[in-house]
């Protein structure tokens, strides 16, 4: 709910630590493994869980506030006062199903943009959690959709890399246009 209709929209609200859009050549740079899950980590996580819920985001990885790190916070189901992102430290994937799933995808760094994305439906991922223990865990549905998303984002890509060159290349001549007039607004 919006209560003011003339508030800009949350992407676009000021934030602490802002979300990179494209194209920027940050964002498709390969982010580097965490080496020791320390407080300085915990503080970047906490930093990036602020910046998804003013964003209203479901995952964001570190790049998107300029963090070449492998880091990932998720929170599927976020409601007010119940907010539990979850890290995602150095995840890996173990086993991807050859069975494909297509979700609706679209991403803070792509403002305004929303396409379907087919990936694996299921997949298993090992990850340190925020106190530096392994983990594995098997996801499907948005959870796989999210994980994956983010883990491209680790790597450079954006869901856009995965849609057609026609559909890219006017995905990228819109963002480029957005932000030309953004900085002349
Ligand atoms: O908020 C987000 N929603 C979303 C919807 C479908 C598939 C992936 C996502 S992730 C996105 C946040 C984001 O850009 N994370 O990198
Ligand atoms: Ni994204």
């Amino acid at each position: 709910m919006r209560l003011d209709p003339d508030a800009p929209p949350a992407y676009l609200k000021p934030m602490k630590r802002p979300i990179l859009t494209a194209p920027d050549p940050r964002l498709q740079q390969v982010s580097t493994d965490v080496e020791t899950v320390d407080s300085a980590i915990r503080q970047l996580v906490d930093d990036m869980a602020d910046s998804m819920y003013e964003a209203e985001g479901i995952g964001l990885a570190a790049i998107q506030i300029g963090v070449p790190k492998r880091v990932i916070v998720i929170d599927l189901d976020q409601k007010e006062g119940n907010k539990n992102p979850v890290a995602f430290i150095n995840p890996k994937i173990l086993w991807a199903s050859d069975e494909m799933a297509v979700f609706e995808e679209g991403c803070l760094s792509v403002p305004e943009i929303w396409d379907d994305v087919e990936r694996p439906a299921k997949i298993r991922a090992e990850y340190l959690d925020r106190n530096g223990e392994k983990q594995v865990l098997e996801a499907d549905g948005l959870l796989a959709t999210c994980l994956q998303h983010e883990m491209d984002h680790l790597n450079g890509v954006l869901f856009i890399d995965h849609l057609s060159r026609l559909k890219r290349s006017m995905a990228i001549k819109k963002l480029t246009k957005a932000k030309k007039l953004k900085e002349t607004a």
